[in-house]
């Protein structure tokens, strides 16, 4: 029987791959994001390989995504895999700089929006002792960088939770793992820069970096493991990249 993935952030970048390489192999899908036109767009891209439905909920609003994901239609409601992928830095900029609008956007999205998410899915893999989470970190969340200061705040707590779910989801014989990229080219530093373009791909200039398709292979890799094997914990730089703060640039 065909697996269920539901993806969040599947309107761009990491989160479109994944569905993409998903679709390819079979995995029917719930893809997820505000922007509803892309949605339907990937919808009708993918349907023709695996079953796809779409949830157009913002992650900081507890009462639409605890509500969307309550009423799926059948055929949907027994979801596999969560990729808990939605997620984006706003501004860069030292703390005492910071714009509190920024801070509350990356708190509220990449950590709140992520616990309302698996609270409304892992009720249900607790109950069936089976099910598989991905979660989507950073490097940023391994290394704190100038002016990444709440973003790396807000990764670092990812990394927690994906250990803690781990911890805490062990007994129930559900599997927690995260990938922590490093520089990936998608629209990330074009939301981190508000829609400056220039200075966001200048972020990608000068080396080759990793592209949304690298990370989707290895979230792929990760959930068509034997049901044994459980990754726990993957970072992945693009090769001209050390750590956080060491790229070396052409
Ligand atoms: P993109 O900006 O391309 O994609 C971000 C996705 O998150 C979009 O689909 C967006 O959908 C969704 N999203 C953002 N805010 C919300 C929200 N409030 N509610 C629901 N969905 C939301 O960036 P990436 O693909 O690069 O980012 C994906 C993940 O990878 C993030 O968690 C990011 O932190 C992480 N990451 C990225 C790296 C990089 O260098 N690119 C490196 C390391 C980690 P929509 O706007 O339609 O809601
Ligand atoms: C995205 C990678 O280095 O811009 O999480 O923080 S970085």
């Amino acid at each position: 029987m065909k697996k269920t993935a539901l993806v969040t952030g599947a309107t761009s970048g990491i989160g479109k791959a994944t569905a993409e390489i998903f679709a390819e192999n079979g995995i029917n899908l719930i893809i997820c994001g505000r922007r509803e036109e892309r949605l339907l767009e990937l919808k009708k891209q993918l349907e023709g390989k695996v079953e796809v439905h779409t949830l157009s909920f913002d992650v900081r609003d507890k009462e639409s995504v605890f509500s969307q994901i309550a009423s799926l239609p059948e055929g949907f409601q027994k979801v596999d895999i969560l990729v808990n992928n939605a997620g984006n830095a706003h501004g860069l900029s030292p703390i005492h700089e910071g714009d509190v609008d920024d801070w509350d956007a990356m708190i509220d999205i990449n950590v709140k929006g992520l616990l309302y998410v698996s609270k409304a899915i892992i009720e249900q893999m607790k109950n069936r002792k089976e099910g598989h989470i991905i979660n989507i970190g950073s490097i940023a969340g391994k290394d704190v960088y100038p002016n990444g200061n709440v973003y790396n705040a807000s990764k670092f707590a990812v990394n927690a939770l994906n250990e803690a779910m781990r911890y805490d989801l062990n007994e129930f014989g559900i599997r927690v793992g995260a990938v922590h990229p490093g520089l990936v080219h998608t629209e990330f530093s074009e939301v981190r820069f508000k829609g400056d373009k220039e200075k966001a791909e200048g972020v990608y200039q000068g080396y080759d970096p990793l592209y949304a398709e690298d990370i989707a292979d290895i979230i792929y890799f990760m959930v068509s493991r034997k049901r044994h094997v459980n990754i726990a914990d993957l970072v992945v730089y693009p090769t001209a990249q050390a750590s956080a703060t060491i790229v070396n640039k052409q």
